[in-house]
């Protein structure tokens, strides 16, 4: 949903060069930045108090000392980004003396239904609750065939009429979930194309007899400014405590998510990433921002690297790089590791400066899943020692393994030009720590050295894929 916002984004703050900065390039800053919003159609209010508490901010901007002024711009923006989009991530009102009742509302084929389905399942895993559904959708009796199958699909218990009227049918199921020793009640409401009356008569029935410990609004990011005038009018009938955007997985330019938080003023919590039940994530504005800003997004990477690496492992591997020690073993570990990660794709698009990066960029940084597995079969067809000190790999050897895993030379030559750079990289690392800034300066002339150096000499098909340099 962010893409072409998160690439304009990078543009900009790329633009403002790493020079000290004038009046007038933080005024173009600004503008861009107002015309990137504009387009992604948050909305000229918000943008206008967006632009305005930016400016406030960057005024006076190269006063402070030790820090690259585009770098503070950069800062303002995010942390107004993340203000924008509400701050601190949002808590649950949990009910401590019986079921907790989430009500969820919004307008017909939002995706109410299968959020409701998406947000059970969340509960379910994430905070070991044991929840229930009602179907208090009685206009079309589809939704509550459809409530029964996703209950059934989930395993989750599901409350349904087939006559009767909604606010006694929650209560009713509120009972059902008492007796069944569920915590959790999540009400299935029914939705209308446009806001009417008697829908919010019906809403507003179901709320007073129920008392929800939460009111969540559902809204179709895919609907942009559609999406947030409905917002605004839901709470100012319900008084909702959350929002929930689906369809984030669309080519909306993400106006709405950006919006409806500042004309709500309430929370978004989470969004929906896809049709099927487990794309569902917390909404994190930090995160968010992050993302929205191009910055990559490093935070849900690492959380994704933690799903997949074996604590202890991780631990070893990071003492042996320490120690400059990492054989092919390490380099082996790394490939595996992002091969369990998913599609490399998907995983480079969350490196900071890969947003910058157009498909077919992309394409060419990275290795095929296909070479993975090669580089892979590589490292385990080399002996033990031959691991350890790929300085025994001379060009006998390299065609011997290069026969035996079914690759070429040149992949074998690959795999050890990856050893090297993840060596050099820690050097680099271990230089910063110790030395500070004259190190990094020195490191920075190292590579351009290297890099000169590197296209005198072809450089390896995978150069630089570890670290996406812009192109
Ligand atoms: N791509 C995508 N589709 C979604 C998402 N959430 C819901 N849908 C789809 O939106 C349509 C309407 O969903 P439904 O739950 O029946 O909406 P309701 O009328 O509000 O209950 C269905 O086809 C869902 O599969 C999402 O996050 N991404
Ligand atoms: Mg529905």
């Amino acid at each position: 949903m962010f893409d072409s916002l998160a690439k304009r984004f990078a543009g900009i703050f790329s633009g403002l060069g790493s020079g000290k900065l004038t009046e007038r390039n933080i005024e173009d800053g600004i503008k861009e930045v107002r015309q990137a919003l504009l387009e992604a159609d948050v909305g000229l209010d918000v943008v206008k108090g967006f632009i305005e508490r930016v400016r406030a901010k960057a005024v006076g901007l190269t006063t402070l000392q030790g820090v690259r002024p585009a770098d503070q711009f950069v800062k303002i923006v995010k942390d107004e980004m993340v203000a924008l989009l509400g701050g601190e991530p949002a808590r649950i009102r949990w009910n401590d003396r019986g079921p907790t009742v989430i009500m969820m509302v919004g307008l017909q084929g939002t995706g109410k239904t299968t959020t409701t389905g998406k947000i059970a399942k969340f509960l379910r895993k994430r905070e070991s609750k044991k929840p229930l559904l009602v179907a208090a959708d009685v206009q079309r009796p589809a939704a509550i065939e459809q409530l029964r199958v996703l209950g059934k699909q989930l395993d989750i218990p599901v409350y349904a009429e087939e006559a009767g009227r909604p606010p006694k049918i929650c209560r009713r199921g509120i009972e059902r979930a008492t007796e069944l020793g569920c915590d959790v009640v999540l009400l299935d409401t029914a939705g209308r194309l446009h806001i009417d009356d008697e829908l919010m008569d019906e809403l507003e029935d179901i709320r007073d007899r129920t008392k929800p410990n939460e009111i969540w609004l559902v809204v179709d990011s895919m609907l942009g400014q559609d999406a947030v005038t409905s917002a605004r009018e839901f709470n100012e009938r319900l008084d909702v405590t959350g929002v929930i955007l689906t369809k984030t997985d669309g080519d909306s330019r993400g106006g709405a998510a950006l919006a409806v938080r500042e004309v709500t003023g309430k929370p978004i919590r989470y969004v929906g990433t896809g049709e099927k039940l487990d794309q569902l994530e917390a909404f994190v504005p930090d995160r968010m921002a992050q993302r929205i800003l191009g910055m990559g997004d490093v935070v849900s990477l690492v959380e994704q690297a933690q799903d997949v690496i074996d604590q202890k492992q991780a631990a070893e591997a990071a003492e042996r790089l320490f120690m400059n020690r990492t054989t092919l073993d390490d380099v082996a570990a790394q490939l595996q590791m992002m091969q369990k990660m998913g599609g490399m794709k998907d995983v480079l698009k969350k490196l900071p400066g890969a947003a910058q990066l157009d498909e077919a960029q992309l394409q060419q940084a990275m290795p095929k899943d296909q070479d993975i597995k090669r580089m892979i079969a590589v490292v385990q067809s080399m002996t033990p020692a031959e691991r350890e000190d790929p300085k025994l790999l001379h060009m006998q050897r390299r065609h011997r393994v290069a026969r035996g895993s079914g690759t070429s030379v040149k992949m074998v030559g690959d795999v050890i030009n990856m050893h090297r750079q993840m060596q050099r990289q820690m050097k680099d690392l271990k230089k910063q720590g110790l030395m500070g800034k004259i190190a990094a300066r020195k490191i920075q002339k190292d590579k351009k050295r290297r890099l000169k150096e590197k296209k005198k000499s072809g450089g390896s098909e995978f150069g630089g894929w570890f670290a996406p340099k812009k192109a």
